[in-house]
């Protein structure tokens, strides 16, 4: 008989191979020296650390999935997991940070792009030397982006784009704009820009007064008739098909870093009750500690042995999309019961930045709502299963 491994029940440490323990390895180790050093202060004063990039491109931490000759580093899909897994431990914001440059920058310039455009954007958006960002929502459509308004109209020699987007991470740093815009050339189809900082109305105002995500910066994307030419589109998608197939690798990713947050309140949650002492005994000596204790625990070992199992299946090229429904909805839902719960746990400590619960609460606040708000994923579930639609 095997024992019991509190930490880790399914044994999942075991079901990596040699080259995913090792990147996961090199992202602790990275996420321990540059990350949780800096997230209190960056947290408590929203601070920009666009040279994070710099040095998460060094770690090999951007675009992980992404082959070797445009500077990825080709590995699994599981490895990018483990990667968000990591980066997330420490806060959502900078996963963010992360994920958007590889998912939904990086991987639609991979997949949708021509070859020059990936010979011009992909190494140095690994390298980290391009910030990049995705602009999808906008201030009318969030979760029904079939509804933007952004437009693309064709010109003698490209397109001139105009609309604006709301919500975009990274946008005030951004080198690099995947944009969505329904392009006329195109009978109105969403087609898919790359827009450069410094073209001519393109900005990207700061979103102010965020209570969560602080340490990744949001803005807009403005754009006032930006003239672009032929070069600037995805030549190898259309329709709505272009975004979500970017969304799928961000969700996947987004399900493996929930966890590692999640993962991060548990086991200070464990500690603290093993410390502090009330009536005479520790904390975690008493039942009802002990049984929020075993739901995260259960919580965590289930969704993590999902992540992998759906990384596994993205692996072999069999995933359907609505397994990342399942993935993302349930692992960031429990994530917040969790982190939520932890902060009880805590008693008043739980409220200080230097306990870090409250702020993986408050951060999963965004990420149960941005990639697809937790009930809109129920929908995209429930019409898969009834075959009926209940959006609108
Ligand atoms: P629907 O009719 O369902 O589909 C339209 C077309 O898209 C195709 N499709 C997909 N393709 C690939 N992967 C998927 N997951 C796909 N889902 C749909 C579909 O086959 C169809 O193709 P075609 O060829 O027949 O035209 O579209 P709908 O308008 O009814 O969509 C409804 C709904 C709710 C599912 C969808 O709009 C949705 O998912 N809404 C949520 C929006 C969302 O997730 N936005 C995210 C913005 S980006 C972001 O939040 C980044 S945060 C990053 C960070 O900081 O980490
Ligand atoms: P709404 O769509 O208005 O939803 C409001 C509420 O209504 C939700 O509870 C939702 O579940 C519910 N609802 C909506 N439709 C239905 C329905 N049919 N039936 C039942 N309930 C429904 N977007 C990008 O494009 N790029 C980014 O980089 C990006 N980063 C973000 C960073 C942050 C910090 C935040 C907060 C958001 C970011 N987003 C980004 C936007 C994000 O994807 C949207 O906020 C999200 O898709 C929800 O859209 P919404 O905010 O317009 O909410």
């Amino acid at each position: 008989m095997q024992p019991f491994v509190w930490d880790d029940p399914f044994l999942l440490e075991s079901q990596l191979e040699e080259d995913e323990r090792l990147i996961r390895d090199s992202a602790a180790a990275f996420a321990a020296e540059h990350l949780l050093p800096r997230v209190e202060n960056a947290y408590m004063n929203e601070t920009v650390a666009p040279e994070l990039f710099g040095l998460m491109g060094q770690t090999g931490l951007l675009g992980v999935t992404v082959p070797e000759q445009y500077g990825g580093i080709g590995a699994s899909y599981v490895a990018y997991g483990l990667v968000a897994r990591e980066v997330e431990r420490i806060d959502s914001g900078y996963r963010s940070m992360m994920s958007v440059q590889s998912s939904l920058v990086m991987f639609p310039i991979y997949e949708y792009g021509s070859e020059e455009q990936r010979l011009k954007y992909l190494p140095k958006l690994a390298s980290g030397d391009f910030i990049g960002c995705f602009g999808l929502t906008e201030p009318d459509a969030g979760s029904d982006p079939a509804a933007m308004k952004t437009r693309a109209e064709k010109t003698s020699d490209g397109y001139r784009i105009t609309g604006s987007k709301m919500w975009i991470s990274n946008a005030p740093i951004a080198d690099v704009f995947v944009v969505w815009a329904k392009s006329d050339a195109h009978d109105g189809k969403i087609k898919g820009f790359i827009l450069e900082k410094g073209m001519a109305g393109l900005t990207a105002p700061k979103i102010g007064g965020k209570l969560s995500l602080r340490a990744s910066v949001t803005g807009e994307i403005v754009m006032d008739a930006v003239e672009v030419g032929e070069d600037a589109i995805l030549p190898n998608v259309e329709g709505l098909k272009g975004p979500f197939g970017c969304l799928n690798r961000a969700r996947y990713g987004i399900s493996w870093g929930v966890m590692g947050a999640a993962e991060d309140c548990w086991h200070r949650a464990r500690q603290y009750g093993l410390d502090r002492k009330q009536f005479d005994r520790p904390l975690a000596q008493t039942q009802l500690f002990q049984k929020k204790l075993a739901d995260m625990q259960t919580e965590i070992a289930l969704g993590l042995q999902g992540s992998l199992r759906l990384g596994r299946l993205m692996d072999e090229g069999r995933f359907a999309p609505e397994i990342i429904s399942i993935m993302k909805r349930n692992n960031c839902g429990k994530a917040l019961d969790i982190a939520r719960a932890s902060r009880d746990m805590h008693g008043g400590n739980g409220i200080q930045i230097g306990y870090h619960i409250m702020r993986h609460a408050q951060n999963l606040e965004t990420v149960n709502t941005y990639e697809g708000t937790h009930d809109v994923h129920a929908l995209i579930l429930g019409r898969a299963q009834t075959g009926l639609q209940a959006f609108f």
